[in-house]
């Protein structure tokens, strides 16, 4: 199996979108990378003890997922300080002009003078990430496409001033799978960062209350369960998240629950959620009680990824004219 390189901000709760979308899939392959990316957290002001708790967080997620096994390895981004040298390596490759292109930039930051230069920089951050690994593909949902671009016009653009340095990653759309929304407002996405607590189901909540948000999930007033986005999508979003979970598909789901009433469906879909989540809550749970045997898995990963990444450092900053001791 190929080895993967990915990475997830702690910058929230983890939610069940992170899990059914990203997280259920990555398997801990030979030498396979997995980064709480946290320095990406911080582009927007962030209390240090919600920075703190979210990076915890993620970690106990990872490592109660096993990802840290069977010659893989899990990571804080701060803890490998490669990532920000080569980051600011890159920024002075990097032109103004095509991070001001950038849709986040564009969308939240343009005019904005308050708006930090992290916020405006990151996407180089996230190039570095990429590049330190030599990854030749990145699988990326269409909207992070753009960065990947950058990533390529860096790594060319550096190849081509110094050498060549950099393995210039390819973006992989994967096929289409499961956008998880807002149970409560079901046509914007389930985020971490979200202010809508009722409708984002947490991946290490108590089950009672993952069922209780479930018995609220906005519906409509007709009383079918039938897939359709358009005209339902709250009912669509459940047969989606149902579908994810079980590994039966969403047309028996709805068959299946298509006259048994909205109360009963919901019912069954969050039993299928409470029941596959369990385990990775449980570990994940347990886990945080426990900080400094966490750290000590990160630890460990950030010894073997500055392995990995250090000498792409040395190398360009040796190609670039740096004398090495
Ligand atoms: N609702 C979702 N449905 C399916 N997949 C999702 N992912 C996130 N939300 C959903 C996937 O989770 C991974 C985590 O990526 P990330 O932490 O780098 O950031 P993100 O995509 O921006 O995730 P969030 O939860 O929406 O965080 P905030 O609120 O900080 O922006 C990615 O693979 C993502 O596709």
């Amino acid at each position: 199996m190929d080895q993967a390189l990915s990475f997830i901000q702690p910058t929230g709760h983890v939610t069940l979108g992170n899990y059914i979308g990203a997280l259920s899939h990555w398997k801990p392959t030979p030498g396979s990378v997995f980064g709480v990316c946290d320095l990406h957290a911080i582009t927007v002001e962030r209390p240090p003890e919600a920075l703190h708790a979210g990076i915890m967080e993620v970690l106990s997620v990872l490592v109660a997922l096993d990802l840290h096994t069977n010659g893989s390895l899990v990571f804080l981004q701060s803890g490998v300080p490669a990532h920000a040298e080569m980051a600011w390596l890159l920024e002075c490759v990097a032109h103004m002009g095509e991070l001001s292109r950038m849709t986040q930039f564009k969308a939240k930051g343009r005019g904005n003078d308050a708006v930090s230069v992290g916020f405006f920089a990151y996407p180089v951050l996230m190039a570095a990430d990429i590049l330190l690994y030599d990854a030749a593909t990145v699988p990326v949902g269409e909207d992070q496409k753009q960065h990947v671009e950058l990533t390529r016009d860096l790594a060319l653009r550096a190849n081509n001033r110094y050498g060549d340095i950099f393995t210039v990653p390819d973006p992989v759309i994967p096929t289409v799978g499961a956008r998880i929304m807002s149970l409560r407002t079901p046509t914007d996405k389930m985020s971490k960062s979200t202010d809508d607590p009722d409708g984002t189901v947490l991946l290490l909540e108590p089950a009672d209350k993952i069922r209780k948000k479930f018995l609220s999930a906005v519906t409509d007033s007709d009383n079918e369960v039938v897939y359709d986005p358009e005209h339902k999508p709250g009912i669509s979003n459940l047969l989606e998240i149902a579908a994810a979970l079980s590994g039966e598909d969403r047309d028996a789901w709805a068959q299946r629950h298509r006259t048994s009433g909205y109360g009963a469906f919901k019912r069954a879909v969050a039993e299928v959620v409470v029941e596959s989540t369990a385990p990775v809550r449980q570990r994940a749970n347990d886990l945080l009680a426990h900080p400094d045997a966490l750290l000590a898995v990160a630890k460990s990963g950030q010894e073997s990824a500055a392995r990995r990444a250090n000498p792409k450092v040395a190398r360009l900053k040796q190609a670039m004219g740096f004398p090495t001791a």
